[in-house]
């Protein structure tokens, strides 16, 4: 076993996470946790959709572990970790704050930082380019019914068809059609916020809200989308060399269990 002092602990210059859905079942805070616990870094950008008012205001749902991604964050804060939350859709109401200081933590709906390397890199959380993408609203209404939703409309529809004399038509098939309308949909939605990006003259972008992790060059622009802790528990990096990178917890947590999980974590706290 690698003696103590010869684990260094993961140290990042910043970190990017965003969708986190606090306050929402699927949240998967314990691996968030995990990484909050196991990493240092000196700028913790909060990338949107980390409180989901939405679902919180149609059922209450607030486990201890919601509790303690909050705490350690304020926890980060209160350590020296310069905490910057750029609201999203689902936490929209934060926007309103939009300039307030807290010492370590500040709130902006858009924010503009600067790597080690300089390049000058845009931070929002991607919602304002729903409305240039039409099929966006009509994914959030699929999303929101659910399976049981849809299969509720199957039923509804077939009896409708079959009424006006129509055969019987599959939503599953209209759905699987659809899910090549979603690529194009990802697609679209990456290339307005690259051009956006380039039109402001920034070198990179770092946004959320599609749930999609991503570091793509897109015509001239770094497109980086730090994905969310519902599905994929990812976040973006920053290393001391200015270079960005994407992290899957969910694969890093096993090997870490496997190996030194404990003593850097150990490590981590102390140092
Ligand atoms: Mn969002």
């Amino acid at each position: 076993m690698t003696p103590l002092h010869q684990i260094q602990p993961l140290k990042y210059r910043a970190i990017w996470i965003s969708d986190v859905h606090l306050g929402y079942r699927g949240c998967k805070a314990d691996y968030l946790l995990d990484l909050l616990r196991t990493v240092e870094t000196d700028y913790l950008f909060l990338v949107g959709d980390i409180i989901d008012l939405w679902s919180m205001r149609k059922t209450m749902y607030w486990p201890q572990s919601h509790n303690n991604v909050v705490r350690t964050i304020l926890g980060k804060a209160k350590h020296g970790t310069k905490v910057i939350y750029i609201p999203g859709n689902h936490d929209e109401s934060l926007r309103e704050f939009d300039g307030a200081v807290f010492g370590n933590l500040s709130i902006h709906t858009e924010y503009v930082h600067t790597t080690r390397d300089g390049r000058r890199v845009l931070l929002l959380h991607g919602d304002k380019f729903d409305a240039l993408l039409s099929c966006g609203r009509g994914w959030d209404f699929i999303g929101n019914i659910g399976y049981d939703g849809l299969l509720f409309i199957n039923r509804i529809l077939y009896k409708l068809r079959r009424y006006c004399g129509y055969g019987y038509w599959s939503l599953a098939g209209y759905i699987k059609n659809n899910i090549r309308n979603a690529r194009n949909h990802v697609r679209r939605f990456e290339a307005s916020v690259a051009r956006e990006a380039k039109h402001r003259h920034m070198d990179v972008v770092i946004c959320g809200h599609i749930h999609h992790p991503e570091i793509r060059n897109i015509d001239g622009v770094l497109y980086c989308n730090d994905g969310d802790w519902v599905e994929n528990c990812t976040a973006l990096v920053e290393k001391y060399d200015g270079s960005l990178e994407l992290i899957h917890w969910s694969d890093r947590q096993l090997a870490l269990k496997a190996d030194l999980y404990a003593p850097t974590a150990d490590v981590a706290r102390v140092a």
